[in-house]
C-alpha cells in the first residue's frame, strides 16, 4: 500500500480523498493555488505545496507544477479527483513515466473513452446498443443532412472530444442543423482543440441512467448499481439518486450486465461510470463512459456501504477487489443535492463571497461533503459547487423527507445558493411520483431553460 499520496485537486473532492487516505493510514500532500491558501484541504493534509496563482491554467492544470510538487514531496501516487486533470491521458502518462502511480485507469482507457465516437464504435463492436446516429465523425454539413434524413429529427450534434454535454447542440430541422453544425464545430475547436463532431438521434424525453463499475488489475469487474442523473440544468447535474425510481428490474439487471461487459471490452481498471439513455419504450443505449470518480459517487456509497475512493486507492496499489458481484446488495434509497453558490433568481449567476452564518444539517442518514466552513470566503476562480448534501433513507419517500428537512436546516448566509431550487424540485408532484425525465428541469423552470439551436 502507498505511504504517501498527492491530491491534484481542490474543494470537497480533495477533502474526500484526504479522508479516505487517512483512514487507510496514508500520508497526504495537498497542492493549492494562492487563492486556496486558507482552504480546508490544505489544512487537513499532512503536507501542502503552493503550485501557482489562482487561475486553474496556472495551478490545478499546471502539470509541471504538480509533478514537481509530487517529486519534492516524494509521493508514490497521485489522485486527480474529477475535473481538472482527472481525464487527461497525457497527465496519466507523465505520472507513469515519473514512476508515480496515477490512481485511475490506464492512459489508453482514458484516451479511448475520451473520444466519444471511438467509445461508441467499440461498444457497437461488442454488441452493446448505442444511440442511433453516425458511425463515424461527420465531416460536412451534407453528410449531416443525409444522416438526419435517415434518423429523423430531432437530432443532436456532439463533439467527439466533448462529453457531459459540453459542445452539444440539438436541431429540429435542416436549417437549424446547418447552423448547429458550424457552431458545434467551432466550439469544439475552441474548447477541445478538436473540431470533430458526430450526430445522434435526440431523445427529448428519456432517462439518464449511469452504472458505477470498478475493476481490479486481475481483470475482475463488478458493477455497484445505477444512478439516475436525469435532473440537469444546461448539462450540469443538479440532483442524483439511487435506485432509479420505477426502473424495470429486468432492464436494470440487463444494463448492469452490459456495463460490466463494456468495461471488460475496454480492459478497464479502477472506477468508471457507464452512461446510458433509456427511452420511453424502455430501450437503453450506451451514451459515453467516464473514467474518473464522479461528483455523485456518494449516493452509491450510501446504498452499497462501499467506500469508492478507498477502493480506488486499493486497486491502484495492486490489491484485488475484496467483493464479487453477488456481494453487492444495495439497500435503501439515497439522494444527492449539489449545493452551488449561484443565484437561482439571477439566471444562476455564480455568487462567491464570505460565509458569515453557517450551520450544516446532520442527523440520522444525512451526509455533507464540503470544504466550506464559517468565515470561509468562496473564491471566484473555480466551480460554483460548494457542497454536496446526501441523504439515505429506507425508501424513496423517507429519503425525500430527509432531504427536505436537511435543506431547511442548511444555513449559508449571506450566500445565494441553489437550495431554493432543490426545495422546489423535491416538492414537485412529478418528481414525487418518480416521473424523472431529462426534460424535467426545462418543464420546471419554463422554456427559458430550453437549450437548443
Ligand atoms: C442526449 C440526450 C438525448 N439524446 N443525447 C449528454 C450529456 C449530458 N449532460 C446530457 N446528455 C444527453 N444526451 C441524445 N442523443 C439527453 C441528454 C440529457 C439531457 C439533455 C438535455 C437536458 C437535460 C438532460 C439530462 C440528462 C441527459
Amino acid at each position: 500500500m502507498f505511504s504517501k499520496i498527492l491530491i491534484a485537486n481542490r474543494g470537497e473532492i480533495a477533502v474526500r480523498i484526504i479522508r479516505a487516505c487517512k483512514e487507510l493510514g496514508i500520508r497526504t500532500v495537498a497542492v493549492y493555488s494562492e487563492a486556496d491558501a486558507n482552504a480546508l484541504h490544505v489544512r487537513f493534509a499532512d503536507e501542502s505545496v503552493c503550485i501557482g496563482p489562482p487561475p486553474s491554467s496556472e495551478s490545478y492544470l499546471n502539470i509541471p507544477g504538480i509533478i514537481s510538487a509530487a517529486e519534492i514531496s516524494d509521493v508514490e501516487a497521485i489522485h486527480a479527483g474529477y475535473g481538472f486533470l482527472a481525464e487527461n491521458p497525457h497527465f496519466a502518462e507523465i505520472c507513469q513515466s515519473c514512476q508515480i502511480k496515477f490512481i485511475g485507469p490506464s492512459p489508453e482507457s482514458i484516451r479511448l473513452m475520451g473520444d466519444k465516437m471511438a467509445a461508441k464504435t467499440l461498444m457497437k463492436k461488442v454488441g452493446i446498443p448505442v444511440i442511433p446516429g453516425s458511425d463515424a465523425i461527420v465531416k460536412t454539413k451534407e453528410e449531416a443532412l443525409k444522416i438526419a434524413k435517415k434518423i429523423k429529427y430531432p437530432i443532436v450534434l456532439k463533439a467527439v472530444a466533448g462529453g457531459g454535454g459540453k459542445g452539444m447542440r440539438v436541431a429540429h430541422n435542416d436549417v437549424r442543423l446547418v447552423s448547429a453544425f458550424y457552431t458545434v464545430q467551432s466550439e469544439a475547436e475552441n474548447a477541445f482543440d478538436n473540431p470533430d463532431i458526430y450526430i445522434e438521434k435526440y431523445f427529448e424525453r428519456s432517462r439518464h441512467i449511469e452504472f458505477q463499475i470498478i475493476g481490479d488489475e486481475t481483470g475482475r469487474i463488478v458493477h455497484l448499481g445505477e444512478r439516475d442523473c436525469s435532473i440537469q440544468r444546461r448539462h450540469q447535474k443538479l440532483l442524483e439518486e439511487t435506485p432509479a425510481a420505477g426502473l424495470d428490474p429486468k432492464l436494470k439487471r440487463k444494463m448492469g450486465e452490459v456495463a460490466v461487459k463494456a468495461a471488460k471490452a475496454a480492459n478497464y481498471v479502477n472506477v468508471g461510470t457507464l452512461e446510458f439513455l433509456v427511452d420511453e419504450e424502455n430501450q437503453f443505449y450506451f451514451m459515453e463512459m467516464n473514467t474518473r470518480i464522479q461528483v455523485e459517487h456518494p449516493v452509491t456509497e450510501m446504498v452499497t456501504g462501499i467506500d469508492l475512493v478507498k477502493e480506488q486507492i486499493r486497486v491502484a496499489a495492486g490489491e484485488k477487489l475484496s467483493f464479487k458481484q453477488d456481494d453487492i446488495k444495495p439497500a435503501g434509497h439515497a439522494i444527492e443535492c449539489r449545493i452551488n453558490a449561484e443565484d437561482p433568481d439571477n439566471n444562476f449567476m455564480p455568487c462567491p463571497g464570505k460565509i458569515v452564518n453557517f450551520y450544516q444539517p446532520g442527523g440520522f442518514g444525512v451526509r455533507i461533503d464540503t470544504d466550506i466552513y464559517p468565515g470561509y470566503t468562496i473564491p471566484s476562480f473555480y466551480d460554483s459547487m460548494i457542497a454536496k448534501l446526501i441523504v439515505h433513507g429506507k425508501n424513496r419517500h423517507e429519503a425525500i423527507q430527509k432531504m427536505q428537512r436537511a435543506l431547511d436546516e442548511f444555513i449559508l448566509e449571506p450566500i445565494k445558493t441553489t437550495i431554493p431550487l432543490h426545495k422546489k424540485i423535491l416538492q414537485n408532484p412529478t418528481f414525487l411520483k418518480g416521473k424523472v425525465y431529462t426534460n424535467f428541469v426545462e418543464e420546471l423552470l419554463g422554456t427559458s431553460e430550453k437549450v437548443t439551436v
